[in-house]
This record gives structure tokens, sequence and C-alpha cells, in this order.
């Protein structure tokens, strides 16, 4: 398995580096920099012999399918995984931030590019151009986008079964400031009918038969002012792996309805099925019963999740620390993370850091004097509503949403 593999890489690489005296921060940094060859010129260049680097080659990422550079995240195919250790805040850098694709990125010229608007339920055909769209009032949102997959590692790790797809640990997810326009405002414009019921998003990458990638709204939550099309990312052009030139952003929601490269726009006076809410981003298994044409409960909202941002396994000095994590729920702000040292008995609370803007996650930390030996910390966020994570969460097989409480391996070394 990829994830396994990749920190069997790290785990040897940090041995060999820790052998050399080299501080945990320096070696992370070399990681990042400049990839496992780094790090081994800076361990006096004993290379490959010395430390066998056999679990698979340590690039899993097709060069083809990204334009970003790669280095700093776990790499699994057309796909980049953050590492939270290395996110510095509130806000995740472009270059930090994951990528799931589902076929490879694509390079969109502006020249070439517009948006089509179309269906039963518009008065009119719109073909809007760049400049259209930028001529529109500009909102802003403050958003995290996840995965329905994140944590999905978890289901095999934690309960013994392997879900279908990619097996992401904790970090396909990141957190932005978008810039774009209001979903709503594009319908206006193109004259929405009284019986339209769903909004088709589709991207214009090659992704299956049915065309590129795609995913329903329903109206409601498309005419939300805060659901936008964003042009821009953390204060830059929406770079090319995350969608240029026009991408949904739909807070709350699983990832895979946040369509990139979006191309075409079709409103309908029914229902639409396609497979992204029929048989992928569905929940299957005996606990969830099928609606609709799909063949298990349609993956709509996110749900609450917290992590610790630290490598998993981790492996800290003795001494104090003050551990940082990330903790989200579509639901409303995070009022409360606790942490757990024995496995859930009992419950400590952590410093839940302000400010936690409109749909972001919230950071929170809390100081651990680590001893020497093996530790296991769990982390539980509870929402403004009172949503809470739960002890267990019934499997499905493609591994969507998984959020219990993550145990959280810990090696303290004196
Ligand atoms: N056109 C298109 N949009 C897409 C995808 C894709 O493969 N093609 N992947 C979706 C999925 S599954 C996720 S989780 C998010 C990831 O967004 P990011 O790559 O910007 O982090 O984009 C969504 N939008
Ligand atoms: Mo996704």
């Amino acid at each position: 398995m990829e994830l396994e593999s990749w920190s069997e890489q790290s785990e040897r690489l940090w041995v060999l580096a820790s052998g050399e005296g080299m501080p945990r921060r320096q070696f992370l940094a070399l990681l990042v920099a400049g990839g496992t060859a780094a790090v081994l010129a800076a361990c006096g260049g004993r290379g490959s012999s010395s430390v066998s680097i056999t679990g698979g080659p340590v690039s899993t990422v097709d060069p083809a399918a990204l334009f970003k550079d790669p280095t700093p995240f776990i790499q699994r195919g057309a796909s980049l995984e953050s590492r939270l250790e290395l996110m510095p805040g509130l806000i995740t850098p472009n270059d930090l931030f994951f990528v799931r694709n589902n076929s490879t990125s694509v390079d969109l010229s502006v020249d070439d590019w517009s948006l089509v608007v179309e269906g039963d339920a518009v008065e009119q055909r719109l073909d809007l151009s760049y400049d259209d769209i930028h001529r529109l009032p500009s909102r802003s949102v403050t958003a995290y986008l996840e995965c329905a997959g994140n944590h999905r590692v978890m289901f095999d790790r934690l309960q013994g079964r392997t879900a279908d797809g990619t097996q992401w640990g904790r970090g396909a997810i990141g957190n932005g400031i978008w810039i774009g326009v209001s979903l709503a405002d594009v319908l206006t414009l193109a004259g929405l009918a009284d019986d339209a019921v769903s909004v088709l998003l589709v991207g214009l990458d090659e992704d299956s038969p049915e065309g590129g990638f795609q995913r329903v709204l329903p109206l409601e939550k498309a005419l939300d002012p805060d659901t936008i099309l964003a042009y821009e990312m953390n204060g830059e052009p929406l770079p090319r792996d995350h969608g240029f030139p026009l991408r949904a952003i739909v807070p709350g929601w699983v990832g895979s309805s946040q369509i990139k490269w979006l191309g075409r726009i079709v409103v309908s006076s029914d229902p639409q099925w396609t497979r992204n809410n029929t048989t992928s981003y569905v929940l299957i298994g005996g606990d969830y019963s099928p609606e609709g044409e799909a063949l298990g409960q349609v993956v709509t909202e996110q749900n609450i999740k917290s992590a610790l941002a630290l490598p998993w396994p981790a492996r800290l000095d003795a001494g104090h620390h003050t551990l940082r994590g990330y903790a989200h729920s579509p639901h409303g702000r995070i009022h409360r993370v606790q942490y757990s040292e024995d496995g859930g008995a009992s419950w400590r609370d952590s410093r839940v850091l302000t400010p936690q803007p409109q749909y972001s996650w919230a950071q929170f930390e809390f100081d651990w004097s680590a001893t020497t030996g093996e530790h296991t910390i769990m982390t539980r966020a509870t929402d403004a509503a009172d949503n809470t994570q739960p002890d267990r969460v019934p499997f499905n097989q493609k591994g969507y949403l998984f959020n219990q409480p993550l145990p959280h391996p810990i090696r303290v070394s004196a």
C-alpha cells in the first residue's frame, strides 16, 4: 500500500538522519526542499547503500498528471496528499495544498475558454468569457476543502476493513481564501425558471464516458450566495492544478462537488443523476439505505473531524511540547477540541485558537510533556451545534466520511 511504503521510507531515512544527529526540524526542511536525495546528501553522502529505500519507488506521482512540485506531499498517482505537519497556520499555502485529480490536471488558456450555462430550466443559453465572469460582483469565501475520502486508510487501520479507493491518510484537506462570483448571480443572468431543481457542474477534464468530472447540486445549495465560482485562491489566480480558470467552491460539501476546470452548467427541472451521485460518492453498506438512482446514501456535506499536525507515526524528543492540530465541521464553528492519552477513557481540553473565519477550519493546541516511550494521543472535536466525533463509524465500501477520533502513535526518545 502506498502510504505504508512511504512511511516506511521516511521512517528509514529518519532513523539515518537522527543517527547523524540531525534535528527533526532540519530533517523535514530537507525533505521538503530537496526530497530524499537532500536528506541523504546531508547525512554525509552515505547514500542509498546504507539506507535501502526499498519499499517501492520514492516518488509515486505521475509527473505528467500535475503541474506543482510534488516534493512536499505524500504522492499518490495523479493526486497529492498534504502533510499537516508542514502547514504554517490557518491558511494552507497553494504550494502545500492537496490535489485530487480523477484524471489529470488540465492546462487551459482563458482565450479558448468559456463557461456555458444551459438546460431546460434557464431562459437563455449563456456563453460567458473570463472577462464576463470578472465583470460580475466578486465574493470572497474562506473555506476548507476536503475530499470525502480523507482519513480513508483508517477504516483499514482501525476497523481492519479496507475500503476501495486512494488510501488517503489525514491530508486530503486544505483551507483557502477563495474569490470569485456567486453561482446564484450566474444562474440569475441566465434566467432561472420557476421549476428549476438541480444544477449540474461539469469540468473540462477527460474523466469518464459521460464527459468531464461532474457533480449535481440541489437548487438550494446552488443558490447559497457562498457557493461561488472561484478564479482566485489565496491572493493568486487559481493555479492550474486547482482548476484554472474557474472552479466551484461549495462550503462544507464534499470535495468532489467543487468542480475544477469548470466549463458547463446544466440547470434542469428534474433531479440529475450522474456517476458522482449514483455509484461514486455514495455510502454503500448495510447501515445505509440507497436513495433515488444511487446505490447508497448520497454524500453531500462533509463531517466533523480533527487531526494532529504531526507525521504519522510521530517521533518526539522527551520534554515539553506544544502539540498543534486542525479541526473542522460543516455545521458551524469548532467550540472544543479534547485530547485523550488513555484511549478515550478520560479527556482534557485543548485551546481552540481564533480567528476561525466563516467556513474555515480551526487550529487547536495543547501543552504536552513527553516522557520516553510509546504514546497514543486521540483528539475529538465538538462544534457550535454540539456535533462531535463518534466513537465508531459504520463501514462503507468506498470509505467516505471516516471521522472517528484518531489514535495518533507517538514515539518519544530521550
Ligand atoms: N474537474 C474536476 N474537478 C474536481 C476533481 C476532478 O478530478 N476533476 N476532483 C474533485 C475531488 S474528488 C476533490 S477532493 C477536489 C480536490 O480539489 P483540489 O485538487 O483543488 O484540492 O476537487 C474536485 N473537483
Ligand atoms: Mo475527493
